[in-house]
C-alpha cells in the first residue's frame, strides 16, 4: 500500500534526522547551565526555607522536579544526602492505603520524626478527585509542620513515575525529613516501579476483596516486603490472613533470606499500626545488615535512570500508527519496520 511505504520512508527520514542531532546532545545541556546561572540564589534561599519546614518552599521545590524545569539538575546538586526511611503502600483503589498512611504518620510523629508523603496518581495527569479524598483523610496532619503531604500526577512526565516520584523521593531525604511515604494505586506497573523506589514496600489488602490470591497469582507478591490485610474489623479478614499465609508457606527461601510478616490492620481506628512499625522496622534492620541497603538503592537508582534513558529513546525513536498498520497488513515485517524506526542507529 502507498500509504504504508510513504510512512515507513517518513520514519527512516525522520529517525536518521534525530539521530544525527542526537550525538551532540548540545541543547539540553546548554538549557540547564543557563537554567541553574539564573535560578542559583532563589534555589538556594527556596531549599533554606525548605530545610527549616517552610512547606510552600517544599512544594516550589518538587514542583522545579515534577516540572523538569531547567533548575531541576541544580537543585539536586544542593539538595543531597539525608538518610530517610522510604516506605512504599500500595494496593487496589479503596483498599485503605491514605487512611494507613494517616494512621502511621500518627504513630511517627509521636516518635517525633519528620514524615513526607508523595500520594502518586499513575493514571491522572491532573491532581483529580481522589488526590483530594487523600487530602481530606490526611487533613488531621495538615497543620503540623513535622509533615509534607504531595499529590504527584505522573502520566505524560518524562520517565513517568520511577523519575519523577525518585526525584521527589530524594529531595525530601535531602531535606531531612526522616521518613517518606509513597502511596500508589495498585495498578500494573506502578506497583513495581514504586517497589523499586522503596527501601520497604507495604502491599494492602482487604478481606472480600478477593485479591489476596490475585495478588499472589499476579507475581505482585514478589515486590511486596510486608502484607497487610486492612479494614480487619470486616468480616473475612481471618480468611484472607489465613489464604496468604498458606501462599506463603509454598515460596521456598533460602536461609536469611525475608520472609514476608502478615500484618493485620484497621486504619480507620489506627488499630494494629504499633506492630505495623515495628514489621517494617525489622525489615530495615534486615536490609541494614551487610550491604542489602546500598545494594537497593543502587538498583533503585539504576531503575530511575533506565526510566528516563526509556522515556527519551521513546520521545527520539516514535513508532507511527502507519507503520503499525503496515506491519499489521503484512506489507512490511517487525525487524524491517523496527530498522527503519531506528534508521542509522539500528
Ligand atoms: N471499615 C474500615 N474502613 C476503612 C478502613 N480503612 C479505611 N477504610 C475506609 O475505606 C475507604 C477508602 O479508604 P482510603 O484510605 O481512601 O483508600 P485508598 O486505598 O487510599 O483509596 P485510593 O487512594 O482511592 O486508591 C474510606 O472510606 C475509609 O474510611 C478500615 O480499617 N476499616
Ligand atoms: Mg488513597
Amino acid at each position: 500500500m502507498a500509504t504504508g511505504e510513504r510512512t515507513l520512508d517518513d520514519r527512516a527520514a525522520d529517525g536518521g534526522g534525530r539521530h544525527d542531532r542526537a550525538p551532540s546532545g548540545g541543547a539540553p545541556e546548554d538549557r540547564t547551565r543557563r537554567g541553574t546561572t539564573l535560578q542559583d540564589s532563589a534555589l538556594e534561599d527556596t531549599v533554606a526555607a525548605a530545610r527549616k519546614g517552610d512547606r510552600r518552599a517544599t512544594a516550589r521545590l518538587l514542583t522545579v522536579l515534577e516540572n523538569d524545569t531547567p533548575a531541576a539538575p541544580a537543585l539536586a546538586g544542593l539538595v543531597k544526602g539525608g538518610e530517610a526511611q522510604v516506605v512504599g503502600i500500595t494496593g487496589s483503589p479503596g483498599v485503605g492505603k491514605s487512611t494507613l498512611v494517616s494512621a502511621l504518620i500518627g504513630a511517627w510523629r509521636a516518635q517525633g520524626l519528620r514524615v513526607g508523603v508523595l500520594a502518586v496518581d499513575p493514571s491522572s495527569p491532573f491532581s483529580g478527585g481522589a488526590i483530594l479524598g487523600d487530602r481530606v483523610r490526611m487533613a488531621d496532619h495538615a497543620l503540623d509542620p513535622g509533615v509534607y503531604i504531595r499529590s504527584i500526577a505522573t502520566r505524560g512526565h518524562l520517565g513517568g513515575l520511577a523519575a519523577t516520584t525518585g526525584a521527589g523521593v530524594r529531595l525530601l531525604e535531602g531535606l531531612g525529613f526522616d521518613v517518606v511515604i509513597v502511596e500508589t494505586v495498585g495498578v500494573g506497573q506502578a506497583e513495581v516501579e514504586i517497589a523499586s523506589l522503596a527501601d520497604t514496600t507495604l502491599l494492602l489488602l482487604a478481606p472480600g476483596m478477593g485479591d489476596g490470591i490475585q495478588a499472589v497469582k499476579a507475581g505482585v507478591v514478589e515486590i511486596a516486603d510486608v502484607y497487610v490485610v486492612n479494614k480487619a474489623d470486616r468480616p473475612g479478614a481471618d480468611g484472607t490472613v489465613r489464604d496468604l499465609k498458606a501462599m506463603m508457606s509454598l515460596v521456598r527461601r533460602e536461609p536469611g533470606e525475608w520472609r514476608q510478616p502478615v500484618c493485620t490492620t484497621v486504619a480507620s481506628e489506627a488499630k494494629g499500626v504499633d506492630e505495623l512499625i515495628a514489621a517494617i522496622g525489622k525489615h530495615h534492620d534486615w536490609l541494614a545488615e551487610g550491604d542489602r541497603l546500598a545494594d537497593q538503592r543502587r538498583r533503585r537508582a539504576a531503575a530511575e535512570i533506565r526510566a528516563r534513558v526509556d522515556a527519551a529513546l521513546r520521545e527520539r525513536f516514535k513508532v507511527t500508527e502507519a507503520l503499525a498498520e503496515a506491519v499489521a497488513s503484512g506489507e512490511t515485517d517487525v525487524a524491517s519496520a523496527a530498522r527503519s524506526v531506528l534508521g542509522d542507529t539500528g
